[in-house]
């Protein structure tokens, strides 16, 4: 066990990858975009400006497919390992573990074995609280991160002369903040000088997969009947869909709705999935979901805050959604205007 040092300024960092001739690289299980992008940003900068002999790179169980496919698109190549059972030969001497994007020691699935190894340990990482912490040497984990991406490319600012790397980078700050949502002057220092290499527009572009057929028109169909109700200034949407439920309710509540419930009949069940916008505080949700409860007396229920699915012992029929949507947007309506 060893006293890890946190690292803050970029001449340290500096001194201490000089000090090595070997890596080995390490992300949290199933890379996402943040963590591949911060691993082929250490093995290009290693690999090309700091003349390392031997960098090898794991990716416990693989690469998402939304990194695989972004990564390709750009065009680079991953060519990690995701397993150790390839009789693969590791450095021994000279060598340092840079553990990325992790999170925590349950992340790197059999992998957690190469931090027996006697290496030199650097971990790198957004993440606040990790039990990495105390089994490494060394850790960058700047307070203002929200991505391991923006980290990485403070670190090696000069030396990511890369087009492809710095789209891939900006990617990966762009997901972990959910675009920005959640940035500090780092977040947005570090997407300036990719934005530099790389069109932010270009790169939304690339980002913005289409959604599949049968979706959206469930999304559409369910707007086409909610009934939309306003108890104070409450807006209640109730609907039905035969499938897709939960994410019709998300879209409902992104295009205005306080309160979206979706009723789905199933073969043998009906689901109503329930999503509150930020102005249902825990109180109201605690009453609404109670209400539920009262009202349809489910045979199941659960969830966590301001999303929610009520499952009904039977199938309701084509004939019966209508008026049951009523009764919901009824009960909801006539118990939130008496709050
Ligand atoms: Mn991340």
């Amino acid at each position: 066990m060893s006293s890890s040092r946190r690292i803050k300024s970029p001449s340290h960092i500096k001194e201490l990858l000089s000090g090595f001739k070997n890596a080995v690289l390490l992300t949290h299980r199933y890379a996402d975009v943040d963590a591949l992008a911060s691993a082929l940003a250490f093995r290009y900068v290693l690999n090309n400006k700091y003349g390392y002999e031997y960098v090898s790179f794991f990716c416990p169980e693989g690469v998402s497919a939304q990194a695989l496919n972004l990564a390709r698109r750009l065009g680079l190549e991953p060519s990690c390992m995701d397993s150790l059972k390839n009789d693969f030969s590791l450095p021994t001497s000279n060598t340092i573990l840079i553990i990325l994007d992790a999170g925590g020691l349950g992340q790197l699935g059999v992998f957690k074995d190469l931090l027996n190894k006697e290496y030199k340990k650097l971990l790198v990482d957004h993440h606040r609280k990790s039990d990495l912490i105390r089994l490494v040497d060394y850790v960058v984990m700047p307070r203002q991160a929200y991505s391991t991406s923006e980290i990485v490319t403070m670190m090696f600012k000069d030396m990511l002369d890369s087009k492809e790397l710095a789209g891939l980078l900006l990617a990966g700050i762009i997901n972990d903040t959910s675009r920005f949502r959640r940035a500090s002057p780092m977040t947005f220092k570090a997407s300036y000088s990719l934005a530099r290499l790389f069109g932010y527009g270009k790169l939304l572009a690339m980002l913005t997969v289409e959604e599949e057929l049968s979706k959206r028109l469930a999304k559409l169909k369910a707007a086409q009947r909610a009934i939309v109700a306003k108890s104070g200034d409450i807006l209640i949407v109730v609907t039905h869909v035969g499938s897709f439920e939960s994410d019709v309710a998300a879209s409902l509540v992104s295009l205005g709705a306080d309160l979206a419930v979706v009723v789905s009949p199933k073969d043998n069940e009906t689901r109503v999935v329930v999503r509150g916008s930020g102005k249902i505080n825990s109180d109201m949700w605690g009453r609404i979901t109670e209400l539920f409860v009262r009202n349809l007396e489910p045979t199941s229920h659960g969830g966590h805050f301001r999303a929610w699915v009520f499952v009904l012992g039977r199938s309701l029929s084509k004939k019966e959604l209508p008026s049951f949507c009523k009764k919901i947007s009824d009960f909801l309506g006539s118990a939130l205007s008496n709050a």
